[in-house]
């Protein structure tokens, strides 16, 4: 509100002083100072809500300042100045379309009647209270005025007087502008008759049928519609059609509810009440973070899952923390009781189901109130719709971005174009829709092109406290929903305790996201009955509240005196449902004692025949036949005719062609392309986001090319093949968001299988504000929650004297959340059998187990083999990729097309048609698990990324190619032990060296080291300790900001890998 207050008063000071010539005026009326004056002169167009307006009159009058104190006269506020500018404007289109006593008053002001004299009038007015009937006509229209004004007002502000709170703590005092008095009235106009014959408020006052009401009845009606148990805030949204259909539906709703619809809400409020009484009887020691004090919430979702339902939806996707999450789970998404009770006695591990040889793996596990579920649900119009629940960790809205990823890639594959279809559900708790930065990236994605979802239903479980504290405390904006205005959408709160109420924003709700398409916050204002879990104490610290919350009836009493006092249902029915209730409650508590889990709640319908970790999967190979990668390789550099490219992409484009032709000097970017052109040919989904990735941070990648004449965009990925779906290869610039957008990859990735979602971050650092993401869902997801994701994600990294927050992707810590144990080589790498080593077998089972995988890839082929590797197996893992940055222009990180082929796949030898997790000396070609050793070799170097390159060329130089080799570990996790020990058992004389670009303390060597020291000690080897290391020293800073420094460490450490003792 602040916000649109300032721009409000920046118009009035620009509308001030703007040129006006003998336009209409409203000046004499509003203010007698120019200062006050409003109104629009020819040629200057006033836009609602944005803080300019631009002129046509290039000599209009530059804006002179007017006194702040000048522009806060209670009459001329914001909307008031608004409104009657509207007004002035109909009246110029179309006499006919203002109320009669508006018209008049334009009228007169054209006719030549002084502004001042209506002005003049208007303090007689506000002076001598005159009744209406034989006032003066000037008396009349300032009587119309200030009712036109006050209607406004309650439209605008009357959710300031409603009656939100059920415990009626929040004292809120009356506001100026919704106070009659200040437009003149006093208590003798009560029965004055007045007309409010205008189409804005026509559902509020029906003329037809009475064409004058009292001033008591207008503020009686004013107060029904806009100050009961919801407050409607909307009048900020910029689109008049949006404003105009949203106050349609709030003024012209019918407010009763049937008999029939009162039975079926009570009916949903006692199921959600008694579920949560239930469990505190049954658990009294158990959290289960209850939903008391806000248990209109479920018959709330349910009205909107059936809204939703009636207007074309088939597919929710919801995600929400932890408060009433068994209730939703329960009651809306139905989640067997029987199962959510047994989870309760302590949630028994799934078993093997008969017939299943293997052992079930069960992951980590979680706590019930995390976990997810889906289910058909059927809906009151008979149609039926399906409900998932995402798992969340505890981090609150961390899955709010999840959901909407998910959400869109569910609109993909359903082609759901115009976002109908598929919706999503988000809750929130107050404290932390308000504190959480998520909370904005995600609102803020929401009409970008390529994340947008069609809007997402927000709901706010307001218990106006954030564990232990008070709003006042946790935010600095009156209502814990106003990160919302920033995407003009309309907020819905209603008094938690009024279950009509909450069903009818429902309602409103569904319908305007499936009309409009944009997001809608529901924010229910209601209580928490316990402390922050039901072993916790309130009285500590809100003892005000809990006194009034001890005192209060919870909602379904509430409810229940209501219908019985008008009747709507006897006693007896209320009673009955109650029974019904409690019986089949009694009964699957007796069924959960028996209930075993069984159910393999792997993986969603779309992942059928993919495999968890206890079932054994086959890795494809990634290659592909050469004519394939040619005519790929051909289409995705052809640009049109009548493109005109920039002269430096035109160049590189034919760069790429050029490699392709020749089949030699594959570059990085070309390398990407392949991979990706060839998963669409496959069929495949491929979709990259993040910011500045269509162009590439480091300009590589060109995926979409600018006209330089049109500006027109082309993306030679979409020509892949004929017929392709358009989006079928998405690439998009994103918002300036990680953690945000990072989240909605996520939820894409889970969408389904047989899509390739890429994040690149703009440096890998950066990556660090989306740490949740990394700790609580990609590396541990799959664990808690048996849910697997194949997103990959790209963090630039390498030390080229960029300073300290460039360099680093900070890869010690995705080693460090890797699940892989130092002291343990995997079963069958060790010693493998040498068939299946050359097919690559032995290594699936710690691919299948590990949580992800992170690797540090050097050459383009390798990393085309390594992103089709991710689509080409049959589960899903996370793939972190330390990705590079000046090898994407390097002189020797070029591959001939030869290494992206599938020339080997009937070969034994495995290596070349997939991807490489080592890259073994370049003099050395034997691949076999026993090589011929190498004697003459004094020391191996092992690294991984760019440095590579750097050792080699130095080593080159100083003619040391003899006596000491080179590994680069490609993957550095899961660690490629079985490769390693060939490596090891290659070289018998050499010592051992670890070299790295971070410091000691960064980087992979502390990863690296117990991995190297377990194969040694397999290998009977003796144990150098400390692993010789060759790097930079420990430091706090990732790099150096000089770069003479960083020149003098990175020649110190090259330095230091190839100097060789005596
Ligand atoms: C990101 C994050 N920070 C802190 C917490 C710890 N925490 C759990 S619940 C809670 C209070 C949440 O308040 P609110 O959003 O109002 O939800 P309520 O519990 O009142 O339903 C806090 C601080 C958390 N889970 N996640
Ligand atoms: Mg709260």
């Amino acid at each position: 509100m602040a916000l649109l207050a300032e721009s409000m008063k920046v118009h009035l000071r620009q509308f001030t002083s703007a040129a006006v010539d003998g336009s209409l005026m409203l000046r004499g009326l509003l203010g007698t100072s120019a200062g006050r004056s409003l109104g629009y002169g020819k040629g200057t167009r006033y836009l609602r809500n944005q803080t300019s307006f631009s002129s046509s009159k290039a000599e209009a009058a530059a804006p002179a300042a007017v006194p702040m104190n000048q522009l806060m006269d209670d009459f001329v506020n914001g909307s008031t100045a608004n409104y009657i500018e509207d007004l002035e404007r109909r009246y110029v289109e179309n006499p006919e379309s203002v109320p009669g006593s508006w018209a008049d008053f334009f009228r007169r002001l054209e006719g030549g009647e002084t502004p001042d004299s209506l002005s003049q009038a208007y303090s007689q007015f506000a002076s001598t209270n005159v009744a209406l009937t034989g006032a003066s006509s000037a008396l009349a229209v300032k009587k119309s005025i200030g009712v036109t004004l006050l209607i406004r007002a309650y439209q605008t502000q009357g959710h300031l007087l409603a009656e939100l709170d059920p415990l009626e703590l929040d004292v809120r005092p009356m506001q100026t502008d919704l106070d009659p008095s200040s437009y003149g009235f006093t208590e003798a106009d009560w029965d004055l008759e007045m007309s409010v014959d205008n189409p804005e408020f026509a559902g509020l006052f029906n003329t037809k049928e009475k064409s004058t009401y009292t001033l008591r009845e207008i503020v009686k009606r004013l107060r029904e519609v806009y100050c009961q148990s919801i407050g409607y805030e909307y009048n900020y949204i910029s689109e008049k059609a949006k404003c105009d259909w949203l106050r349609n539906h709030i003024e012209s709703q019918p407010h009763e509810f049937s008999s029939a619809e009162k039975t079926t809400v009570y009916d949903r409020l006692a199921w959600s009440v008694m579920f949560e009484n239930f469990l505190s009887n049954k658990y009294t020691a158990s959290k289960r973070f209850g939903l008391e004090g806000g248990e209109t919430l479920i018959p709330g979702m349910k009205t909107l899952i059936d809204t939703l339902a009636e207007g074309g939806c088939e597919t929710v996707v919801m995600g929400m923390p932890h408060r009433g999450r068994l209730n939703v789970l329960a009651n809306v998404v139905r989640k067997p009781l029987a199962q959510i009770f047994s989870e309760f006695s302590g949630g028994l591990k799934p078993i093997t189901e008969e017939g299943d040889k293997t052992d079930l793996y069960s992951g980590s596990g979680d706590v019930k109130y995390h976990l997810g579920t889906s289910y058909d649900r059927p809906t009151i119009s008979g149609k039926t719709i399906h409900l998932s629940l995402l798992a969340n960790p505890s981090h609150l809205e961390a899955v709010a971005p999840v959901v909407n990823g998910k959400v869109r890639a569910k609109q993909y594959y359903l082609d759901d174009k115009e976002r109908s279809k598929v919706c999503g559900i988000i809750l929130h708790g107050d404290g932390s829709h308000s504190g959480q930065g998520v909370v904005y990236e995600t609102y803020d994605m929401s009409a970008l092109p390529e994340y947008t979802t069609g809007g997402s239903i927000h709901i706010v479980v307001n218990n106006q406290v954030a564990f232990t504290t008070d709003p006042k405390f946790s935010r600095s904006s009156p209502y814990c929903t106003d990160v919302a205005k920033a995407l003009d959408a309309p907020i819905f709160h209603v008094n938690g305790d009024d279950v009509e109420a909450v069903c009818k924003v429902m309602k409103i709700a569904a319908q305007w996201r499936q009309k409009w398409k944009t997001d809608v916050v529901v924010d229910i204002v209601c209580y928490r009955k316990h402390g922050h879990n039901e072993i916790d104490e309130p009285m500590f610290t809100q003892p005000l509240m809990y006194n009034a919350i001890k005192k209060h009836p919870n909602p379904l009493e509430v409810y229940k005196a209501k219908l019985i006092g008008e009747k709507a249902m006897t006693k007896e029915e209320v009673d009955a449902i109650g029974k019904k209730i409690t019986n089949i409650m009694n009964s699957e508590f007796e069924n959960a004692k028996e209930y075993t889990p069984k159910a393999r709640d792997w993986l969603s319908s779309h992942w059928e025949g993919f495999k968890g970790p206890d079932q054994v999967a086959r890795m494809r190979n990634t290659g592909v036949p050469m004519e394939i990668l040619k005519r790929i390789g051909k289409n995705v550099t052809k640009l049109p005719d009548d493109f005109t490219p920039h002269r430096q992409v035109k160049k590189n484009y034919e760069g790429r062609k050029k490699a392709i032709e020749t089949g030699e000097g594959i570059d990085w970017a070309t390398g990407e392309m392949l991979a990706y052109g060839t998963l669409i040919h496959e069929g495949n989904h491929v979709r990259i986001s993040g910011q500045d990735v269509e162009r590439g941070t480091f300009t590589h990648r060109h995926a979409v090319l600018h006209d330089q004449k049109t500006g027109a965009r082309y993306r030679p990925l979409d020509h892949v093949r004929m017929g392709q779906h358009p989006h079928q290869f998405t690439v998009s610039n994103s918002a300036l968001s990680e953690f945000g957008v990072l989240g909605f990859e996520l939820g894409y990735s889970m969408q389904d299988p047989n899509s390739l979602v890429i994040w690149e971050a703009q440096f890998g650092d950066f990556a660090n504000g989306a740490q949740p993401m990394f700790d609580q869902f990609l590396s541990s997801g799959e664990a808690k929650w048996l849910r697997q994701t194949g997103l990959v994600v790209q963090l630039p990294h390498g030390y080229d004297g960029q300073g300290p927050e460039h360099s680093s992707a900070r890869l010690e810590r995705f080693l460090q959340m890797c699940d892989d144990d130092p002291y343990v080589i995997p079963e069958g790498m060790q010693d493998p059998d040498v068939e299946l080593f050359f097919r690559g077998k032995h290594t699936i089972a710690q691919h299948q187990h590990h949580n992800w995988a992170v690797v540090n890839v050097t050459t383009p082929a390798n990393f085309f083999h390594c992103l089709r590797r991710q689509v080409h197996r049959q589960f899903r893992k996370p793939l972190i990729v330390m990705s590079p940055k000046n090898l994407l222009r390097h002189p020797q990180c070029k591959s001939p097309l030869t290494d992206f082929d599938d020339e080997q796949s009937d070969d034994n030898d495995i290596q070349g048609i997939r991807f490489r997790r080592l890259l073994m000396d370049d003099s050395v070609t034997s691949r076999h698990p026993q090589p011929e050793p190498e004697t003459q070799v004094r020391r191996l170097i092992l690294c991984t990324g760019k440095v590579y390159y750097e050792i080699a060329q130095e080593r080159e130089k100083r003619g040391l190619k003899d006596d000491i080799h080179i590994c680069r570990l490609e993957q550095i996790s899961p660690f490629p032990y079985d490769l390693v020990l060939r490596e090891l058992r290659r070289y018998p004389n050499a010592e051992i060296m670890w070299c790295q670009e971070e410091p000691m303390n960064m980087g992979a060597y502390s990863y690296v080291e117990p991995r190297l020291y377990t194969c040694m000690k397999t290998l009977g080897l003796p144990l150098n300790w400390p692993l010789p290391y060759a790097g930079r020293p420990t430091s706090a800073a990732t790099a150096t900001g000089f770069a003479e420094t960083h020149s003098k460490e990175q020649n110190g450490l090259i330095n230091h890998a190839l100097t060789l003792g005596d």
